[in-house]
């Protein structure tokens, strides 16, 4: 049972049979009952790692090697993982309700699984798919459900270096980061761009990936402690076969890149429809933008809110008119969509 208020859950269920169109806003959480760590959290993937040497452009031009041995290991994950009730429940509310559409940040393939991928309108995948491969360069090659594994012999599992999961770091004692370094680079190129001022209010986030797509140029990624790159040779990782001359690389969207052209033309039109009925936001902090803003544009179009998360720090932008209900989205969402 999970504890919520009846009259809460009453009056959301009561908007939902009305509703007609109903946007999701889906984050890392809606995976986490299927035991796929989260971005932020505690135990969180960016918890051993800097999150521009693994998941930016410039990151992978530096070390590919690093960023293909840990999305090889996230591949590995979700392909062990399976869908969750809250999977299952967005999907059984998608088969009632014609007008849903999910807008999912993750990549990790598990709503596919579940079956929503039967009606491509109703899955907008945000930040691309973890089993969708494409050449590095500009060739434009793709190689669509690719769930080979390992890709390649040194992305076997367990040839992943301990350090690059974090793995080899004694309880207590802090990995190595290169983020003092990193971040050090970006915010002096910050602090020149938005001046002393403005770059003292702006929030830590900000100040460190803003430039990226802010001013459409990327950082450069300065040297990192040498306990930080792989060691693997670009030779032996994925060759792109389109061109023979460039890597292939996981068709996610990193920090800096552009969200899927298509996919970003379908969500304008979808807020520029005349109404949104409701939008319910699952298991994501809303830190990573433009996903954060969605929420807002579904208010904008008259939409009545809904917050599904572990933590209410991460509802914070909720509006007293709106539910939010804390918990573990694999026991809320049966429950309040079903
Ligand atoms: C549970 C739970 C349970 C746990 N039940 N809940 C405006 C201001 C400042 C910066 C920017 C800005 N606009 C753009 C930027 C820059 C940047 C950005 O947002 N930076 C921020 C850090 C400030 N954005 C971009 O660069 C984006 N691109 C872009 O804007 O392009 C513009 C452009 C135009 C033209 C030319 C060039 C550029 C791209 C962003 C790409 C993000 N990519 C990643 C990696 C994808 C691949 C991969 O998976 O590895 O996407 S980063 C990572 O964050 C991943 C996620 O999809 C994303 C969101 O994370 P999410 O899902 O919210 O996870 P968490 O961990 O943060 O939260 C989990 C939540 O679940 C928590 O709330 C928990 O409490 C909760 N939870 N268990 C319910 N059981």
């Amino acid at each position: 049972p999970s504890g919520l208020d009846p009259v809460q859950v009453s009056s959301f269920r009561t908007h939902l049979s009305q509703s007609t169109r109903i946007v999701t806003i889906i984050g890392a959480g809606l995976s986490a009952s299927s035991g796929l760590p989260t971005f932020r959290d505690i135990n969180g993937l960016w918890c051993n790692h800097d999150v521009f040497l693994i998941a930016s452009p410039a990151g992978f031009r530096r070390d590919p090697g690093l960023v293909w041995q840990f999305y090889s290991e996230r591949r590995r994950a979700a392909l062990r993982a399976g869908p969750n009730p809250a999977h299952y429940a967005l999907v059984n509310l998608a088969k009632a309700k014609p007008g849903f559409v999910a807008l999912s940040q993750n990549v990790d393939g598990l709503l596919q699984r579940a079956g929503l991928d039967e009606n491509p309108k109703q899955l907008k995948l945000l930040h691309g798919n973890l089993f969708d491969l494409a050449c590095a360069g500009n060739c434009g090659y793709v190689d669509y459900d690719n769930f080979v594994d390992p890709l390649c012999e040194v992305l076997s599992e367990g040839r992943v270096r301990a350090s690059v999961m974090g793995a080899d770091v004694a309880e207590g004692e802090k990995p190595p980061k290169a983020s003092a370094l990193l971040f050090e680079g970006i915010a002096k190129k910050n602090k020149k761009i938005l001046g002393e001022e403005k770059f003292a209010e702006a929030a830590p986030t900000a100040r460190d990936a803003a430039p990226l797509t802010e001013l459409g140029q990327e950082v450069r990624v300065p040297e990192a402690a040498p306990e930080l790159y792989s060691g693997i040779e670009k030779a032996e990782l994925p060759q792109c076969p389109g061109c023979g001359e460039n890597l292939l690389r996981p068709r996610v969207v990193w920090f800096g890149e552009a969200l899927p052209e298509d996919v970003m033309e379908d969500v304008d039109a979808l807020f520029k429809e005349e109404k949104v009925d409701l939008a319910i936001v699952v298991g994501t902090s809303s830190q990573v933008w433009p996903a954060a803003g969605f929420c807002e544009e579904a208010r904008g179009r008259g939409a009545k809110v809904a917050w599904v998360n572990m933590s209410e720090k991460d509802c914070k932008n909720a509006k007293k008119e709106d539910w939010v209900f804390l918990g573990d989205a694999a026991v809320i969402l049966p429950e309040i969509l079903n």
